[in-house]
């Protein structure tokens, strides 16, 4: 049975016969000098993959006759001789491939600077391969835009997965460090693939015990498998560990007993794991240990971290998402209140870790104002891979498009064109440090990612990682072509389907700037009536604000005047109501239900159009999978079929709840066209 276990990286021979003979011409040996543990695994991928995709053994041969050349200057003599080192990437981690005659025979050869530009120029050469593109006249080079590529696991040491559809945690703890089965290696492949080179293992809600002896013996063996691949591991500390596990009184970063518990903490676990990435850190946020809770700042706390992993080269990510219902403000502003004023406060080997939206993760959410607002900062992207608050692994979401969206946004913090994009890859403020986070989607299940689509979102996350240029629909087709088939009406209808996603998604959950109207604590189906959940910033009523007279959030300067952390030309156009690009109106305005729309339809039959625009999507994706029968596995097919019978259910739940609910306040019918909600 067809698991989607090999993800994207499936080696099956190719099928288009022509092609088939034409790259059998093209790679009759392969040559790849070099010996590094990097070096053994780039060989091992090449050989499994062209001899799948070829269907016959390729030889290693020694000698510069092979038609495929593999190394980098100093690795390889035939690369050193062919090659004039000036022309390949300078920056660490890139590749050139290139096609070349040599001694009268056409070649074609991989090189980088170092070894694991080696490797990404290996997957990068089997995914032409994959994707059937010819292999002539190559000459692709290609350098990583951000520097950490970065996944953060919300893996319990319990084998839960805070927020995770797809099964327990990869890691068995329990089993750990004298267990380290394949799928570990194949996990790292999978990043490799694609460009990841680190990993957060645990939760950031984490336990101290994480941090003792025996987890790191755990942490040092998970390692061992991910050095090969270029992928380094890194860890969730929690703030009060020293206390927790270190017998002392107090957590205090100014605390000279603090300060050295951490210097020595960090000491032991380079012992252990002598390329250790670093620290990633939720503090004081929903309720985790922090700094404050001493009076400190986060610079304070997350420079304590960063002075003991210094002489390591280790880093912090030190997160942004902080909101507290104890603070009387719009919980919007409340992340960019804290850290804007701290800019310039941070030691070298800090990065703030920034989520993609103010809130959380959302559907859909404006750019977070933080972004371009600390220019003396190294900030990162945190994006969630998991589908939180997108249907779990259950409903069909191709986040590419979404990524894209927030990468794309222009914050002006240098005028036009200073893209958030530019932020983090140091490109506008000029940081060497860069980095950015997807929150894992991974877990046990046979695919990895509970729904096969699923891994589209892991796949084209550390492809953006990579060059946050490429487009949303270049990436999808890549990975259609990679794990589905490279029939070209197939790749188009899937196409449509993936690129249409997560609109879908957005108009029958929360349309027009609605944001946060989930269920309570699971977060998944509608909740718009939420008005009691311990806190009213756990509430849907807090976010969405509907009463008699209309409905959305005053962010403007008449409310809570979030819109003025945005620089001018950003905060002129969300805060005037003309202007504002509907999609975000009620995240920024309160609209009367029967106001007029630039569309020329009031908010309340806009509201309606969106929430039946967004079933009918899932009957147009239905439709279009039909034709996929017979075109893919029909295991895959399968299993897709009936997720999407369930979304199609589940999307009329959300539009039906969410519009009988509004409706008891707009007091309004449907418009003409529009079914009675059933
Ligand atoms: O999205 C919210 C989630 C929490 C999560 C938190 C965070 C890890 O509901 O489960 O905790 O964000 O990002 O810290």
């Amino acid at each position: 049975a067809e698991t989607g276990y090999r993800l994207w990286l499936r080696y099956d021979k190719i099928e288009n016969q022509a092609l088939l003979e034409k790259y059998s011409s093209q790679i009759k040996s392969i040559n790849f000098e070099g010996n590094s543990a990097t070096n053994l695994v780039a060989k091992k991928e090449i050989l499994m993959a062209i001899n799948g995709l070829l269907g016959k053994q390729v030889p290693f041969v020694s000698t510069n006759s092979a038609s495929l050349i593999i190394g980098t200057p100093q690795s390889s003599s035939i690369i050193k001789a062919i090659i004039n080192s000036d022309d390949l990437p300078k920056t660490a981690d890139g590749f050139l491939i290139k096609s070349l005659a040599f001694n009268g025979e056409q070649k074609i050869m991989i090189s980088a600077t170092n070894d694991k530009g080696v490797l990404y120029g290996v997957f990068h050469f089997i995914r032409l391969m994959q994707a059937n593109i010819p292999l002539v006249s190559l000459n692709i080079s290609e350098t990583p835009a951000i520097k950490n590529r970065i996944l953060n696991h919300w893996d319990n040491l319990d084998g839960t997965v805070e927020r995770g559809y797809a099964g327990s945690s990869l890691w068995e703890w329990h089993k750990l460090p004298g267990f380290t089965p394949t799928r570990y290696t194949d996990y790292a492949r999978a990043n490799a693939s694609v460009g990841i080179n680190g990993t957060v293992l645990n939760n950031v809600n984490t336990n101290a015990l994480s941090l003792t002896v025996p987890y790191l013996l755990k942490t040092a063996a998970l390692a061992k498998v991910f050095r090969p691949y270029g992928i380094k591991v890194y860890l969730s500390a929690r703030f009060s560990a020293p206390i927790e596990i270190g017998g002392l009184k107090t957590a205090d970063p100014l605390d000279p007993q603090v300060k050295q518990w951490w210097i020595d903490k960090t000491k032991e676990i380079y012992q252990y794991i002598p390329d250790f990435g670093g620290f990633l850190v939720k503090a004081n946020s929903e309720g985790q240990p922090g700094p404050q809770n001493y009076g400190r700042n986060h610079a304070d706390g997350a420079n304590m971290l960063a002075d003991a992993l210094a002489p390591y080269g280790g880093i912090v990510m030190w997160r942004a998402f902080v909101y507290d219902d104890k603070v009387p403000d719009d919980r919007a502003k409340q992340a960019y209140s804290e850290f804007k004023t701290l800019d310039g406060k941070f030691k070298p080997n800090v990065l703030v870790q920034i989520k993609n939206g103010a809130i959380d993760f959302q559907p859909r959410e404006p750019f977070h104002p933080l972004f371009g607002a600390m220019p003396a900062t190294p900030v990162m992207m945190e994006f969630q891979l998991t589908q939180e608050y997108l249907g779990f692994s259950t409903h069909l979401a191709y986040l590419g498009t979404m990524f894209k969206e927030v990468l794309a946004a222009d914050t002006y913090a240098k005028g036009e064109g200073s893209t958030v994009a530019k932020v983090i890859s140091g490109k506008l403020d000029n940081h060497q440090l860069t980095a950015i986070a997807g929150v894992a989607n991974i877990g046990s299940d046979l695919n990895w990612c509970g729904h096969p689509f699923a891994q589209a979102n892991w796949y084209t996350f550390g492809r953006l990682a990579w060059n946050p240029e490429f487009s949303a629909g270049q990436l999808a087709e890549e990975w259609i072509s990679l794990t589905f088939t490279n029939d070209k009406t197939a790749i188009s209808g899937i196409k449509k389907m993936m690129m249409g996603s997560r609109e879908a998604i957005v108009n029958y959950m929360t349309p027009l700037g609605l944001h946060h109207i989930m269920a309570q604590n699971h977060h998944y189906g509608p909740g718009p009536w939420v008005n009691d959940a311990g806190r009213d910033d756990w509430t849907s009523v807090y976010y969405h604000k509907a009463d008699n007279v209309g409905i959305g959030f005053n962010r403007t300067a008449t409310g809570s005047n979030a819109v003025a952390q945005y620089f001018p030309a950003v905060a002129d156009q969300f805060g005037d109501v003309k202007q504002v690009p509907q999609k975000y109106l009620l995240w920024f305005h309160r609209i009367k239900w029967t106001d007029k729309l630039s569309s020329g339809s009031t908010l309340w039959d806009e509201l309606v159009k969106h929430y039946y625009e967004g079933v009918k999507s899932v009957d147009s994706m239905q439709l279009t999978w039909v034709t996929m029968k017979g075109k893919i596995d029909e295991d895959r097919h399968q299993e897709v079929t009936q997720l999407l019978k369930i979304q199609h259910e589940e999307a009329k739940w959300w539009r039906d709840a969410c519009l009988l609910y509004f409706q008891s306040f707009s007091k309004l019918p449907l418009p003409a066209g529009y079914e009675k909600p059933e």
